[in-house]
């Protein structure tokens, strides 16, 4: 590891490296140097992205623009180059990357408060409207069909048709429950396509853990997880964070009856993000905000139950039916948005509504 970290303009020596983070894809490790020096370093999984150059690309771009428009040190990501000037390290055919420590912050799983998930929904409605004008033609695609939910439909089919390790018989009803939702899963990229929603340079997994907060006013200082900056929907970035942060339980909880959606999360989350991008979202967005929960939950459940079909090929994971879990989870949720879909809409519109008078 010394060797990787020291190819980086780094300040000092490197004294300890531990394994954190709680990602599923890429590895990350925190670096303390002997100058009192912070660092993050992430292994980036070149099978999920492909095209590493060009994810860096984009992280460099976005990291920059962001930093022209924030004031607070603390308010974007900032990437360590190497040595000599690239923006990642090649090491035994493994890509790593190094990022400064932000400090005095933490990572949350879930929020401790509503007025904490509020605070999330304020970065990203932030992190969305600073990105307004980013030049979109000089994104990379880093994961193509991302969040192309039919397409995702179509994997899930496969990996069932497959069924390479024999696991499709053990998990019939989770399989129906998708399979019934076959009609749901064009709704957003249907009216993409028919022009009725625009495209916007979206974060793509607005998870809670993708927010940093102060340790102490528990104020969020920037948005992490820059991977999949790509043109998307505004939809989806909201639907994302209500799919993790809404949840009374952990996205891998095992006991379902610990798992629902709470109704007092979904309205702090929905105050949060409206309060900075009601009033620059089109109606149609805004009729969808709540689509958007449910397709973000119900596609993520999909892919997680697809690479559980698949034998645990793209998420990682700690142990057996590990990502059975999670998509059991996703589920659950998806039935409560629908059972409650009147009510999560009457809160979306009646919240635009105090914030586009
Ligand atoms: C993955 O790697 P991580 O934890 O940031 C996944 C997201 C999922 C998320 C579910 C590139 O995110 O799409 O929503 O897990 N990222 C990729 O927690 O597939
Ligand atoms: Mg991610």
């Amino acid at each position: 590891m010394r060797e990787i970290i020291e190819r980086f303009a780094v300040d000092g020596r490197p004294v300890s490296v531990a394994a954190v983070g709680n990602g599923h894809i890429n590895s990350t490790w925190d670096v303390m140097m002997d100058t009192g020096r912070r660092y993050v370093l992430q292994k980036i999984n070149h099978h999920v992205f492909r095209d590493v150059a060009g994810l860096m690309k984009n992280i460099d771009g976005v990291t920059r623009y962001l930093r022209d428009r924030t004031k607070d040190p603390r308010g974007t990501m900032n990437l360590v180059p190497t040595r000599d000037g690239a923006l990642y390290v090649e090491y035994q055919g493994k890509y790593y990357r190094m990022y400064d420590y932000v400090p005095g912050s933490v990572c949350l799983m879930q929020a401790e408060s509503p007025e904490v998930f509020r605070q999330s929904g304020v970065a990203f409605g932030k992190f969305q409207n600073q990105l307004a004008d980013y030049p979109a033609d000089t994104l990379t695609e880093t994961i193509p069909h991302f969040h192309d939910t039919p397409d995702r439909y179509r994997q899930f089919e496969e990996a069932l048709r497959r069924d390479a390790r024999g696991r499709a018989e053990k998990v019939a009803p989770e399989i129906a429950f998708v399979q019934a939702r076959q009609a749901d899963m064009g709704v957003m990229t249907d009216m993409l396509r028919r022009g009725e929603l625009p495209l916007r340079v979206t974060h793509n997994d607005t998870k809670l853990s993708n927010v940093l907060f102060d340790e102490t006013t528990m104020e969020p200082l920037c948005v992490i997880d820059l991977d999949t900056i790509i043109p998307g929907l505004s939809g989806n970035d909201f639907g994302d964070a209500i799919r993790f942060g809404a949840s009374t339980a952990l996205e891998d909880e095992p006991d379902l009856g610990k798992v629902h959606l709470s109704m007092d999360y979904f309205s702090a989350f929905t105050e949060g993000f409206l309060s900075e991008c009601a009033v620059s979202l089109s109606e149609a967005e805004l009729n969808t905000l709540v689509w958007g929960a449910k397709l973000m939950t119900l596609e993520c459940g999909m892919r997680f139950l697809t690479d559980h079909l698949n034998g645990d090929t793209y998420f990682h994971v700690e142990r057996e039916g590990h990502n059975l879990d999670r998509a059991r989870t996703q589920f659950r949720l998806v039935e409560e948005m629908e059972e409650r879909w009147d009510e999560l809409n009457a809160v979306v519109r009646d919240t635009a509504a105090r914030y586009r008078r």
